[in-house]
């Protein structure tokens, strides 16, 4: 053996057995007393991308409004589920990807999926099982799917995501196609063996994966010190071998900016990356949830000091890049959509019956003895 493979060896075992690549680069920053929060001023975005962050951002938080309006009259099917006070998160990562891109949003990210090109239309018909819809009745909120768009529907069943998005980065890269995935889970989804398996698959395989981790303080009713030991839920990188970032959930420019670095590692070959944005949900799991496990002032305090609209209004204004009346305008705009949109889908009729049978399964396959009257016409 020479002497430079023996030294090269010893310096090998001198190594840590791992090495946790953690950033806090956008972490979340207290404001000192008295001073209200903002965005971070180090990015790389035009003053026109902002503007139409700040659209993105108010058109979740309305079009949100709208749905719970509509389920106050009882129109909506199902479940209302809100990302009230997380919108950054969603609006802000998926800015940093390319149309091809995909993502596979859950219930807090309305806002990805108007980023991916969906129309609030889609959504409110959606909401009322609509035959206009996009899943013309079949499916609930934002169970629906765009393969064109690059946006997945969401399956129920917590952490499933993260090995569906690994598969498809895995079928992409054996069609050679240059895409990167960006998956969304709660801090409470991030705790289930599907998170694990399809995080280590896509590690190890060195996948463009890139996955953010909700922290939002509650899965259910159950506060995250409750289902999980460590603090920082970024932690779990480190058992993957992939680096990862804390973003401050509630800045929209960090989360871009943070998802942006991220999507330039993946694309490049690098592998996966674990995203931990920290965010406060404001409403329940979902409108019927009373919250009455919150303790008290806590939703408040995340209403007054921390709110994401609030503080990317307060940047734009501070920086110069929009002034009160443009960001009235803006939002008279997502309001007359909104009006539109919801009238449109309201005026959509309920799905044929008949169409249940139809687009659920391969109906070539259903075996005769099963096959409705229906089917056979
Ligand atoms: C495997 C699995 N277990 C339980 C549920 C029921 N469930 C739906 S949402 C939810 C809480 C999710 O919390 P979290 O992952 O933190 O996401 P958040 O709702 O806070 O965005 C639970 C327990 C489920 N859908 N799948
Ligand atoms: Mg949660």
């Amino acid at each position: 053996m020479t002497e430079g493979k023996a030294n090269s060896r010893k310096s090998h075992h001198r190594r840590p057995a791992f090495q946790m690549r953690i950033s806090t680069k956008y972490a979340p920053r207290k404001a000192p007393d008295g001073q209200e929060l903002s965005c971070i001023k180090d990015t790389s975005l035009r003053p026109e991308q902002m503007i139409e962050l700040y659209r993105y951002l108010k058109l979740t938080r309305l079009v949100e409004e709208r749905v719970v309006n509509l389920y106050r009259q009882t129109k909506v099917v199902g479940g209302v589920y809100r990302s009230l006070g997380q919108e950054a998160t969603a609006v802000g990562s998926a800015y940093a990807l390319r149309p091809e891109d995909f993502i596979t949003p859950i219930i807090r990210d309305l806002g990805a999926c108007f980023v991916k090109g969906i129309r609030p239309r889609e959504i409110f018909a959606q909401y009322m099982a609509k035959a206009w819809g996009p899943s013309g009745g079949k499916d609930l909120n934002v169970h629906f799917g765009y393969m064109d768009k690059g946006f997945i529907g969401p399956i129920s069943h917590l952490g499933d995501m993260i090995p569906v998005m690994t598969g498809i980065l895995l079928g992409a890269r054996m069609q050679q196609k240059d895409i990167v995935g960006l998956a969304y889970i709660g801090d409470g989804g991030a705790s289930t063996g599907a998170f694990f398996e399809g995080m280590n698959f896509a590690a190890v395989q060195k996948l463009p994966l890139i996955t953010i981790v909700e922290y939002n303080h509650y899965a259910y009713s159950t506060p995250t010190s409750m289902q999980t030991a460590i603090r920082n839920l970024v932690e779990k990188a480190a058992a993957f071998g992939i680096p990862g970032h804390i973003v401050d959930g509630n800045d929209v420019i960090a989360c871009y900016e943070v998802t942006k670095q991220a999507v330039d590692y993946a694309r490049s070959g690098r592998g996966a990356v674990l995203i931990e944005a920290k965010t406060y949900r404001r409403k329940g799991h979902a409108e019927h949830d009373d919250q009455r496990y919150i303790p008290e002032g806590e939703i408040e305090w995340w209403e007054k000091h921390n709110d994401p609209v609030n503080r990317f209004e307060k940047f734009l204004i501070d920086q110069n890049i929009a002034t009160t009346e443009k960001l009235a305008e803006i939002t008279a705009d997502v309001m007359r959509e909104i009006d539109e949109d919801s009238e449109w889908a309201e005026s959509s009729p309920m799905p044929e019956a008949e169409g249940a049978a139809y687009g659920v399964f391969d109906n070539s396959i259903v075996p005769p003895a099963f096959r409705p009257k229906v089917l056979e016409n």
